[in-house]
């Protein structure tokens, strides 16, 4: 069968067309975009129509499929009012409204929603946003699956990062919601991944040249991306590695103890009842934003280069909150460095050294405490996504934490968004075994060097 995915982070978006059959599932990009955000008085927002248009860009070269599925980063969210208008354009969730937030509000229990604290959490967003006339709140991914079909509604898993959800009735944690004045008019009835919306709207279908139905997935992208973790074994942790580095486990259970809030460990949820129990590191986005302020794009050269940079000079602390918002993150890393008595990078090489070996230490503490927290012995260490194809910080990684570390599939989100999407269809009982048999991985070793 054949099915489209949308999957939309951070840094870029793609719509990739995929084949499944009972044994191997294929993916072929068709569309990729930059995602690319906008301030508008002095606002950080997204550009959600260009996004929008990109999407139907790539369902036009995509053609007709059995199923369509939509996925995205978290927390974000679209305001419509009573006739199904936006109101203003998404904000971003690295804009500053919420920096005033340094810590887990009162009312914001951890024993309910069991979320690490981060200051863009949705419900803080929401504490800072004007709720006047809106009268339902849709996730990024179940925007874009209204504008397509019309049909209003949200979707577990990305719901379940918004800090609103109640992660062990997996549904919208009401008494919260009212503790904290917000309108629960708002908030739309929760599917689960794999419920089918309905057919594209008849302008959608001439704009795009081709009908077709939409099902929502695991819309939260790195829901998406835990389903395509080609695991053999429980005993593994993930690193979903993108814009950020989403480090942990997966769990039948949420973990809600005291010590799991103080570690900043979240609980989201995913497919099948399953818990993403994970800690959110910084993740690529400091080499992202050098990148762009050095104004380089051959991270090719760059890494090969950083490889021969000499070995942990200085370290940062990735999850600094110096480090969220877009900057001179060069400049930040110098200042980091001289607040801490260390010396300065000096040159590309050397800070790109830095932040990568400043993320594997970081995993290590992550999947450290995912394995004390949760009580699961870890043998594996899976590294999927974006982050994948940097040899040298799976190489890293592998030494950081001594564990073998198996690096790929790449496009691990669009794989979940399709395997979710085929199983809704009778397909795909066990996607990680369609995983492990079709996608190219990469076994590195510890103390295993580059070659
Ligand atoms: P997101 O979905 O969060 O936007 P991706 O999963 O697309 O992120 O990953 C983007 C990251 O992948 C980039 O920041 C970059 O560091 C890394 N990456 C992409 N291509 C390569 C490559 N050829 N070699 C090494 N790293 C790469
Ligand atoms: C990764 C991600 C992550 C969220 C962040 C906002 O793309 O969805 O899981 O915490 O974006």
């Amino acid at each position: 069968m054949r099915f489209t995915a949308v999957d939309l982070g951070a840094s870029s978006g793609r719509v990739m067309r995929a084949e499944v059959t009972a044994d191997r599932v294929e993916l072929v990009e068709v569309h990729r975009f930059p995602n690319r955000p906008v301030t508008v008085a002095g606002t950080l927002h997204w550009d959600v129509l260009a996004l929008y248009q990109d999407m139907l860009e790539g369902l036009r070269k995509a053609g007709e499929a059995d199923s369509i599925g939509i996925d995205s980063w978290a927390v974000d969210y679209g305001l419509l009012d009573d006739r199904g208008g936006l109101i203003g354009n998404p904000v971003h969730y690295r804009d500053a409204r919420t920096a005033r937030y340094t810590e887990r509000l009162g009312a914001d229990g951890y024993q309910v929603n069991g979320l690490q604290f981060l200051p863009f959490n949705t419900l803080y967003q929401l504490l800072e946003s004007r709720l006047g006339h809106a009268e339902t709140l849709l996730m990024i991914p179940d925007l874009l699956t209204y504008w397509l079909t019309g049909v209003k509604g949200a979707e577990l898993t990305n719901a379940s990062t918004t800090g609103l959800f109640d992660v062990r009735g997996r549904d919208w944690a009401r008494p919260l919601i009212a503790e904290l004045g917000l309108p629960m008019r708002i908030f739309p009835e929760i599917s689960v991944p794999g419920t089918v919306v309905g057919p594209l709207n008849a302008d959608v279908g001439r704009e795009v040249g081709h009908g077709g139905v939409v099902t929502r997935v695991a819309s939260h992208d790195t829901a998406s991306a835990v389903v395509a973790v080609p695991a053999q074994t429980p005993g593994f942790a993930y690193i979903s590695c993108g814009t950020w580095s989403l480090v942990g486990v997966e769990l039948d259970e949420p973990v809600l103890t005291g010590d799991s809030m103080a570690a900043n460990f979240t609980n989201e949820a995913g497919v099948d009842g399953t818990i993403r129990y994970l800690r959110n590191v910084m993740g690529l986005w400091i080499l992202q934003e050098c990148m762009r302020v050095w104004g380089e794009s051959d991270l090719d050269g760059l890494l090969r280069a950083a490889a021969l940079a000499e070995p942990y000079r200085m370290v940062i602390d990735p999850d600094d909150p110096g480090f969220l918002p877009p900057g001179d993150m060069p400049a930040r890393i110098d200042a980091y460095c001289a607040r801490t008595g260390q010396p300065s990078p000096g040159s590309r090489a050397q800070a790109v050294r830095c932040i990568l070996e400043s993320l594997a230490l970081a995993y290590r503490r992550a999947v450290g405490d995912a394995a004390r927290l949760s009580g699961r012995e870890i043998e594996v260490v899976h590294i999927v996504g974006g982050g994948a194809r940097n040899a040298l910080l799976c190489q890293l990684t592998a030494d950081a934490t001594g564990l073998p570390v198996v690096a790929g599939p790449v496009e691990a989100a669009a794989l979940g968004n399709v395997l979710v999407q085929a199983r809704a269809m009778g397909l795909a009982a066990d996607p990680r075994e369609l995983v492990r048999r079709s996608q190219p991985l990469r076994t590195y070793h510890p103390g295993g060097g580059l070659g």
